[in-house]
C-alpha cells in the first residue's frame, strides 16, 4: 500500500483538542450506559457483551469509576456454576427481534449451569482482570475487588482447565465468536471442513445486515457455519467434556490464549491486594507463556498462529490474533523482537495508521469486511501495552498516535479502513471511546 495516500486525509481531523475528544468519548459512554452497563453501539449491539465490558471498563475507569466496577459486577454476576462468563447477556427489555442470535436461540434459561440472567453459553477472551488492574490503581474499591476477584479466578479456572481439550495447557475456544476476531481469516481452514446449510438460514433472520452494511459482516455462509456451531455446543448442553469426539470447531487461539495469561499476571497483582497468594498465578501465566511459545509460534513466520486442535494443523493466515502474545510481560526477547519486527514490516505497519485485523500483503486483504482486513482499536490497545511492557516505548509512541489521529478524524467508530483511515461501522462505538481516553492520558 502506498502510505503516502493516507497521510493527507488524516491531516483532516488533526485539528480537534484532546480536551474535545475526551469529552467526545465521555458523550458516547454516557449515551451507550444503560441501568448497569454499557452496551457497545445502541445501534449493533443492544446488550451487555462479555470482553467489550473489560476494555469499556478501562475507559470508565477515568471517566466515571463507579459505573466501571458496576459495569463488571452486572457482567460477573451473569457468570455460570462453572467459571465461565458468557459472551452476552441479554437485556430483558430488548425485543428478541432487535439481536440475532437471541435468548430463544442460546436457550441459556433451560441450562442447569447457567446461575442468572438470560445468556449465551459460549465465552469471549478473559480482559477483565487487566481492566481491574486499572481500575484498582485509579479508583479503588476494596468491597468490589474482593468480589470480583473470586469470580475472576474462577474464570480463569474454567477457561484453563475445562476448555483444555487439546490437553498441552491452552484453552481451546468452541465458536469463532469466542475469540471477538468473529470472521478473521485464522479460522478459514477449520471452518472450510465445516458443511454450509443455507436453508438453515432461511428459518432465521439475520439482524446485523438490516442494521450495518452488508459488505462489511460475515457472509451467509459464514453465518450458517456459526449458527451450526452454535446449536451444536447448545444441543450438548453446552458441557466441554467429550467435545473432541462431538464438536467441529475446536481452535487455540494465540490472542485468547495471550490475554488468558496476562490475566494470570493481572490477578498475582489483584491476589497481593487482597491477601491471597500470588505465586500459582505467576506459575500459571509462565506456563500459558511457555506452551503459547512451543505450540503456537512459528518461527518461519515469526509471529503466532492459531492451532486447529482437531487436526494439529497451524493456520497459515498471519492476523493480528498472532501478534497479541506481545501482551506477556515474560515472552523471550527473540520472540518479541520477531513480533515487532513482524507488527512493523509491510504485513502489518506500525504508522501512520494503526496494525490491520489482518496482513494487507494477503490476496484476500479485504479493506471492508470486519476481522479480515480493517482496524480495531482494542486489539492496537492491547499491543500499545505489550509494547510498553517490554519497553519498545518507540513503537508504542508512534502506535499510540496512530490511533489517536484516526479517532480525531473518524471519530468512535467501531473499526477503520485500513487504507484510508475513514471511519466504518458503528459510529458511537463503546470500546473506541474508552480506549481513547486511556489513550488520551498516556498512561
Ligand atoms: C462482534 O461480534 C458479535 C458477536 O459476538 C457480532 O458480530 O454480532 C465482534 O466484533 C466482537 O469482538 C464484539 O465483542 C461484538 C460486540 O462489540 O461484536
Amino acid at each position: 500500500m502506498n502510505r503516502t495516500t493516507v497521510a493527507p486525509a488524516l491531516e483532516a481531523g488533526a485539528a480537534t483538542s484532546d480536551d474535545a475528544l475526551w469529552q467526545g468519548a465521555a458523550a458516547v459512554l454516557d449515551a451507550n450506559w444503560e441501568r448497569d452497563h454499557t452496551v457497545p453501539s445502541r445501534t449493533l449491539y443492544p446488550h451487555h457483551w462479555n470482553w467489550d465490558a473489560g476494555f469499556i471498563a478501562v475507559g470508565l475507569a477515568h471517566h466515571d469509576p463507579a459505573r466501571a466496577w458496576a459495569d463488571l459486577r452486572s457482567l460477573f454476576s451473569a457468570q455460570w456454576i462453572d467459571g465461565r462468563v458468557p459472551h452476552i447477556v441479554f437485556d430483558p427489555d430488548v425485543s428478541e427481534r432487535d439481536y440475532f442470535p437471541g435468548p430463544a436461540f442460546w436457550d441459556s434459561a433451560a441450562m442447569p449451569g447457567r446461575l442468572a440472567g438470560l445468556t449465551t453459553g459460549i465465552v469471549q477472551p478473559p480482559v477483565h482482570a487487566l481492566a481491574v488492574v486499572q481500575m484498582w490503581r485509579r479508583a479503588p474499591d476494596e468491597v468490589e475487588l474482593r468480589w470480583l476477584y473470586e469470580r475472576l479466578a474462577h474464570q480463569q479456572r474454567y477457561l484453563l482447565e475445562r476448555r483444555n481439550v487439546g490437553g498441552v495447557g491452552l484453552a481451546s475456544i468452541v465458536h469463532p465468536w469466542e475469540s471477538g476476531l468473529d470472521n478473521s481469516p485464522s479460522w478459514d481452514a477449520v471452518l472450510g471442513a465445516i458443511p454450509v446449510d443455507l436453508d438453515m438460514m432461511r428459518k432465521y433472520r439475520r439482524q446485523d445486515n438490516r442494521v450495518a452494511n452488508s459488505d462489511h459482516r460475515p457472509t451467509d455462509a459464514d453465518y450458517a457455519r456459526y449458527i451450526a456451531i452454535a446449536a451444536n455446543y447448545r444441543d450438548g448442553g453446552y458441557l466441554d467434556a467429550g467435545l473432541i469426539d462431538r464438536h467441529p470447531f475446536l481452535v487455540e487461539c494465540p490472542g485468547f490464549n495471550a490475554i488468558l495469561g496476562a490475566a494470570e499476571h493481572s490477578l498475582a497483582d489483584l491476589a497481593e491486594v487482597v491477601g491471597a497468594d500470588p505465586a500459582p498465578h505467576r506459575e500459571r501465566a509462565a506456563r500459558v507463556t511457555r506452551t503459547l511459545v512451543d505450540e503456537l509460534f512459528d518461527p518461519a513466520t515469526g509471529m503466532f498462529h492459531s492451532r486447529d486442535v482437531r487436526t494439529g494443523g497451524l493456520s497459515p493466515a498471519r492476523c493480528v490474533n498472532g501478534l497479541v502474545p506481545l501482551i506477556l510481560p515474560d515472552l523471550p526477547t527473540e520472540v518479541v523482537d520477531s513480533l515487532v519486527a513482524a507488527a512493523s514490516s509491510e504485513r502489518f505497519g506500525i504508522g501512520p495508521l494503526p496494525v490491520p485485523s489482518y496482513d494487507r500483503t494477503a490476496g484476500d486483504f479485504d479493506r471492508l469486511r470486519y476481522w479480515r482486513g480493517p482496524i480495531w482499536i482494542n486489539v492496537n490497545w492491547l499491543l500499545w501495552q505489550g509494547l510498553r511492557a517490554h519497553g519498545r516505548e518507540r513503537e508504542a509512541a508512534v502506535l499510540r498516535d496512530a490511533m489517536l489521529t484516526l479517532v480525531r478524524r473518524g471519530g468512535y467508530h467501531e473499526y477503520f479502513d485500513p487504507v484510508t483511515g475513514d471511519g466504518i461501522g458503528s459510529a458511537a462505538f463503546s470500546w473506541t471511546a474508552a480506549l481513547t481516553m486511556d489513550l488520551l492520558t498516556g498512561s
